[in-house]
């Protein structure tokens, strides 16, 4: 059966008024086969069961130092003060994530229509692919807060109007991503349950949500019974190692309070045949930067 995207009918219900039932999402995690990219029939297999995938060296150390000073232009760049773009930690007002870096440098935006990335996200959603969200986390040293657990689909879905879990993020450390400083933690195989959750979209939710989500996370009943189930993985890894991720697999990262930074690139393919359409619970459409609706293939 070839899975088809119907953004008409909202499949994957959530912010309801009521606790809803965990479900099996009906779309795969791969929708290409091994003749139309880099990884192979074993690589497309664990992809499909586990929800992630990570690459060593996957760009080369000059890169990561080219790129790392191009992350520091940008959260010291005295233009970018207050742009909407930018967003500070809550405690202390260091940057946290800046949004949109393909518009806000040439070489993140080469990165973006980079081989080594558009060959997988075309092989792994099978199809042409354009770039929903491109971001950058700092995870700064000492003061870096992290993100609880949550899903990305479910707030793309219910926010940004993404119909099916059709997309695929591509996180480059830039940093040595250790165990202890804020590292991305993963729940293997959770990409394949979709969890509602409760609370409706407040008006603007972007503006704190970004911040410290707060909708759209799941209860901690829910997160214990799918710890049990899943287990909990943890992305480490060297810079230049790149973690390839499911948008609907269940994850997290802790604080950061040594003094190692952890910073990522983090750049989010969507399939064109999975083209925003209006959010399915939310007052309204978040902005450009959060969610590109320019769907032209990326080539
Ligand atoms: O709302 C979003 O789009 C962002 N929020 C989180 C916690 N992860 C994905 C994304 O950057
Ligand atoms: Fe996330």
């Amino acid at each position: 059966m070839t899975a088809t995207i119907d953004p008409t009918t909202d499949l994957y219900p959530t912010r309801l008024p009521q606790p809803g039932e965990a479900f099996n999402r009906e779309h795969p995690t791969v929708w290409g086969s091994p003749d139309d990219g880099p990884f192979d029939t074993a690589a497309l297999e664990a992809h499909e069961q586990r929800g992630f995938t990570i690459l060593e060296d996957f760009i080369t150390a000059s890169e990561v130092d080219e790129f790392s000073a191009e992350l520091h232009r940008l959260s010291t760049d005295p233009t970018l003060a207050g742009d909407p773009r930018v967003i500070t930690e809550k405690a202390s007002g260091e940057v946290r994530t800046v949004f949109e870096v393909q518009k806000l440098s040439e070489s993140l935006a080469a990165l973006g229509r980079d081989p080594r990335l558009l060959d997988r996200a075309r092989q792994l959603l099978g199809s042409d692919v354009y770039l929903h969200q491109t971001r950058v986390n700092y995870m700064p040293g000492f003061k870096g807060t992290g993100f609880y657990w949550h899903s990305d689909f479910e707030t793309w879905h219910a926010e940004d109007g993404m119909p099916a879990p059709r997309a695929v993020s591509c996180s480059i450390a830039l940093t040595q991503n250790y165990p202890f400083n804020g590292g991305l933690m993963v729940m293997p195989g959770s990409h394949r349950t979709f969890v509602p959750s409760v609370g409706e979209t407040p008006e603007d939710n972007h503006a704190s949500s970004l911040k410290e989500q707060k909708i759209g996370v799941p209860s901690e009943d829910v997160i214990t019974t799918m710890a049990t189930q899943f287990g909990i993985d943890q992305f480490t890894g060297a810079a230049g190692s790149a973690l390839w991720f499911d948008s609907n697999i269940m994850h997290g990262s802790g604080n950061n309070i040594t003094p190692f930074p952890r910073s990522n690139i983090f750049m989010v393919f969507n399939s064109v045949e999975n083209a925003l359409t209006e959010p399915y619970a939310a007052p309204a459409a978040r902005p450009q930067h959060i969610a590109n609706r320019d769907f032209t293939p990326l080539r």
